[in-house]
């Protein structure tokens, strides 16, 4: 006897979907069954152009010929191989080169399979590192309000969005949030950086001197919050949470799995603002969506701190089953050099101001109540409904879908990070849809 709920073919119903409004869904699916450069194909034969790059990890576009020929060569030659005491070429090889295009100073990786993963990796470095220095007092992990670091128990614990804690009980004990930093009310419509906020980076200075910097091993942040719906760090925020932390011996984590491969012009946001966190997260675009993997960048202070006794000995003892695996770090190291020979960070510094204009073009639609930029990440800010907040939002997203463009919505906000292949045509598109759409009545 089978365990499924009918045997209709197509059922939709095994599949529980992830961070999905499931009914609404089965009862009017959306599946994509092709994809090629800025487009997906949908079921029924549409083209749907992507201004969201899949889940901001599609980064140089889709189905890519150099990144599905590795895969395809990979699978043939090596399939996987035994992470722990065992490796392959490929998994150096690419160690190497993310060291190369990564903030000075950041010179060893730990692999892992996802942003979720990632993080709960640097937040275990980060205690570990304290404890093998002898300071196994620095338990505290510090996170933001409205910061999303995934869905793991130590994600969800440093991380700041409700609906993402509530149901889970105590999460990780010893954990504080720092204020997020959106001010509408100062910054609507600012193009870039934000005026406001940068001094919102002394409530660390405040949370440090609640519990004493001795207790507290790391702060983590996104350098720019992503799914939360877009929020810019303030002029100099960033660098006064790094002073912060190098004044009270905390470590810093830049949380770049949205912002790292290009995203704003740079490998890295670290680049981006002049400033260098002691561990980076990064995932998404590492591969370039295609294959599940994660990589956490140390630096050699941290990374050298558990070289040391008997050598047979194990030194930090995490990983997973498919850390470096082979496959995913063919599709790492090809999606490397799809970045270079295309010389698409660049390209995305130079696209930026184009994407910029585009994006504040809408302003003087109804309903929106602030625009915010920076790279290639654009959001529009909707005011919601009253009574049925995320609902504005959501129906922008279908009538977009229906007309052709793939957007994201969290809470009342529309998020857009298009693949940096995009043409000035597709962003002329991008906003010419969204404003029709905003013009109509939703
Ligand atoms: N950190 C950050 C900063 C992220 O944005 C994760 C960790 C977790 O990554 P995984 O690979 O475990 O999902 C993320 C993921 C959206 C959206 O639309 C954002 C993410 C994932 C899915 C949708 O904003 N970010």
């Amino acid at each position: 006897m089978s365990n499924r709920l009918n045997t209709t073919p197509n059922d939709l119903r095994a599949f529980w979907m992830p961070f999905t409004a499931n009914r609404q869904f089965k009862k009017e699916p959306r599946l994509f069954v092709g994809a090629k450069d800025m487009h997906y194909t949908t079921h029924d034969g549409r083209q749907v152009l992507d201004a969201t790059a899949g889940l901001w990890c599609v980064n140089a576009g889709h189905c890519r010929p150099k990144i599905t020929e590795a895969i395809r060569e990979q699978a043939g030659e090596l399939d996987y191989a035994p992470a722990f005491q065992l490796g392959h070429p490929k998994a150096f090889e690419l160690a190497n080169r993310l060291v190369d295009i990564a903030p000075e100073g950041l010179n060893h990786v730990l692999y892992t399979n996802s942003g979720s993963e990632s993080v709960d990796t640097a937040l275990k470095v980060a205690l570990a590192y304290h404890r093998v220095k002898g300071n196994g007092s620095r338990f505290r992990l510090i996170g933001r309000e409205r910061g999303y670091h995934g869905v793991n128990f130590g994600g969800i614990s440093v991380g700041g969005i409700v609906a993402n804690r509530k149901m889970f009980g105590t999460l990780l004990t010893g954990v504080d949030h720092m204020p997020h930093t959106h001010q509408p009310g100062k910054n609507a419509f600012t193009r870039g950086e934000p005026e406001h906020g940068g001094d919102l980076a002394s409530e660390l200075e405040r949370i440090v001197t609640l519990h004493d910097a001795s207790t507290i091993a790391a702060v983590i942040v996104e350098p720019v919050a992503g799914s939360t719906g877009v929020l810019i760090p303030p002029k100099g925020y960033l660098q006064k949470l790094r002073d912060i932390c190098t004044r009270h011996g905390i470590l810093l984590i830049f949380d770049e799995v949205i912002t790292g491969f290009g995203r704003m012009g740079t490998p890295f946001a670290a680049q981006y603002y002049g400033v260098t966190p002691d561990i980076m997260t990064t995932a998404k675009g590492l591969t370039n969506g295609v294959i599940p993997m994660g990589a956490v960048l140390v630096s050699s202070e941290i990374h050298d701190a558990f070289m040391s006794g008997p050598e047979h000995m194990i030194e930090f003892f995490h990983g997973y089953t498919y850390s470096g695996n082979p496959i995913a770090a063919a599709a790492g190291l090809a999606t490397l050099e799809t970045y270079k020979e295309e010389g698409l960070f660049d390209r995305a510094r130079d696209m930026a101001p184009y994407w910029e204009d585009g994006l504040h073009s809408l302003k003087d639609l109804p309903n929106v109540i602030d625009i915010r930029n920076i790279g290639m990440i654009g959001a529009i800010e909707l005011d919601p409904i009253a009574g049925e907040p995320t609902k504005r939002a959501f129906s922008a997203f279908l009538k977009a879908y229906e007309n052709g463009l793939l957007i994201r919505t969290t809470g009342d906000i529309i998020a857009m990070s298009p693949p940096l292949i995009a043409e000035k045509h597709h962003i002329d598109e991008i906003f010419g849809k969204l404003r029709e759409i905003l013009k109509s009545n939703i």
